[in-house]
């Protein structure tokens, strides 16, 4: 028989409850790595080093002979199970209990399920409840106050970090410009590799003057939007938004919205939105059909966000806010940023954090450097994304933004030197576009040939320059080694666009 509900299951086991399946009450708590203004766990489970300065009894050692396993382990273990073990495993001790409550476990299990593949479903506030089909009042909470253990506490405290300690008090040196408006001449001679807001540029949008949350609801509720691994309906998906506590929340990042929702998003009578001017041309236009997707409607809860990384094949990019703020903390092309770790060819970056967990370990460190730039992009406003610019975005509470990458003149030559140099990076095109790269150059040379001439001039210029560099660093034996090292006090990158 399959088991009715948690409140029962605890009931014949005989463990402890606090009842009510509600939050916990002021019960104390020593709390050794989170700060103030962490709830209680609402299962009362604490941080590890608690344990030391705690006389109850250690729920851990009711584990038996798999004690022997490390939490980090037992939860590895947990993602083999299916959901029926999962949740009777769950009852055979505390210290289980609180593991086979992590509800990132129960997201594994939902993406695998049949319930991951539908797109219109029942929201029931976390991953567990709504593969268990678990209503508020069939679920409950065990007093898991002897439970010490990091690896079920950190993620609690990720969730619940106060994000404005992080994003407000931005220092005077680090503020990214804002201006209200700016002439593509201005762009194009001072402003194309460094990041800017502007404030007055999308008032006249429609997309702004009309979309918000409830209206999107109103018209496209049955729509199916991409959400990372899943297609939700758009109600499915708003459900999720308001009342999920992830410390990750799935982000909706949809590049067919145009199609999806039937908008028309070029300058004309009827778009919903439109290219703005100062940033002049967009030159990967040139590349028509073979164009990878460069717009994306972009809509999430506070916390959602992006992790650091740089926007593909050397583009720039645009983000407008719609509804919502987002705070950004951005870091030039060549800057080693605190937590983020690149590998030797620049093809992985490996940013094993979280956005809170980033932000709790190395924000403080990353907002010392010199080249750290850090903004609150508000609705009604937009930011620009330089090309190769390392960037984490927050967004501060639910919203909606809109984005687009394109290729400005003033870095062709970055973009250039990508699609030739590191073919294996580049990303975003259909299988049968295989020579982007030179379907790139076939279009600069019909419509700019100047500009192609000049720009592969400068390559030619930096392929030199390069070489000699580490002519002189290697000596003449040591080519042989990939030109990636730190040698002789220069830094080398593969690509112009690394190059600064
Ligand atoms: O709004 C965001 O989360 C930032 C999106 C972003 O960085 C991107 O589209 O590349
Ligand atoms: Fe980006």
């Amino acid at each position: 028989m399959f088991l009715s509900d948690d409140q029962q299951q605890i009931a014949s086991l005989g463990l402890e409850t606090n009842g009510s399946g509600s939050h916990t009450d002021g019960h104390h708590q020593l709390t050794l790595t989170s700060g103030p203004s962490i709830p209680p766990h609402p299962l009362r489970i604490k941080p590890l080093g608690n344990k030391f300065f705690d006389n109850s009894n250690d729920a851990r050692e009711s584990l038996g002979s798999l004690q022997v396993l490390p939490d980090e382990m037992l939860m590895q273990l947990l993602e083999y199970f299916d959901k029926r073990s999962l949740r009777l495993f769950g009852y055979t001790c505390k210290f289980l209990f609180a593991h086979c409550m992590s509800d990132d476990v129960w997201k594994y299990i939902f993406l695998e399920s049949e319930l991951g593949k539908q797109s219109s479903f029942t929201w029931l506030g976390s991953w567990r409840a709504t593969v268990l089909g678990l209503t508020l009042e069939r679920r409950i909470q065990v007093d898991c106050s002897n439970v010490f253990s990091d690896v079920l506490h950190r993620p609690f405290v990720c969730s619940h970090i106060a994000l404005h300690d992080h994003t407000a008090n931005i220092p005077a040196k680090n503020q990214i410009d804002r201006f209200e408006d700016l002439s593509y001449a201005e762009f194009a001679d001072k402003w194309s590799s460094k990041p800017f807001i502007l404030t007055k540029h999308i008032q006249s949008w429609p997309a702004y003057q009309s979309w918000n949350l409830g209206s999107l609801l109103d018209r496209y509720s049955n729509v199916n939007f991409r959400a990372e691994a899943v297609d939700w309906s758009f109600a499915t998906y708003y459900r999720y938004m308001l009342d999920s506590q992830d410390e990750s929340p799935l982000y909706l990042f949809d590049r067919k919205f145009a199609e999806k929702m039937d908008i028309e998003v070029s300058k004309g009578g009827g778009a919903a939105y439109w290219k703005p001017d100062c940033f002049g041309p967009d030159l990967f236009e040139l590349l028509g059909t073979a164009r990878p997707a460069h717009r994306w409607l972009i809509i999430g809860p506070a916390r959602s966000g992006s992790t650091f990384h740089k926007d593909p094949n050397a583009t720039s990019a645009w983000n407008a806010v719609i509804q919502g703020a987002k705070y950004w903390i951005m870091f030039p092309p060549t800057t080693a940023v605190p937590g983020v770790y690149v590998s030797k060819d620049n093809s992985e970056v490996t940013s094993p954090l979280s956005i809170a967990e980033w932000l709790l370990e190395f924000q403080a460190e990353a907002r010392k450097l010199p080249d750290c730039r850090e903004g609150i992009c508000n609705a009604g406003e937009i930011l620009h994304v330089p090309s190769g610019w390392w960037h984490l975005v927050v967004n501060l509470e639910a919203g909606i933004a809109l984005t687009q990458n394109f290729v400005p003149k003033s870095h062709l030559p970055d973009v250039l030197s990508f699609l030739k140099d590191r073919p294996d990076q580049v990303s975003g095109f259909k299988k049968e576009v295989t020579e982007p790269y030179s379907i790139f150059v076939a279009g600069l040379r019909e419509k700019y040939p100047d500009l192609l001439e000049e720009a592969l001039g400068k390559l030619a210029e930096k392929q030199v320059h390069k070489k000699r560099r580490w002519d002189f660093a290697a000596g003449d034996d040591g080519a042989e080694e990939q030109p990636q090292k730190k040698s002789a006090g220069f830094s080398f990158g593969f690509g112009f666009g690394d190059d600064g």
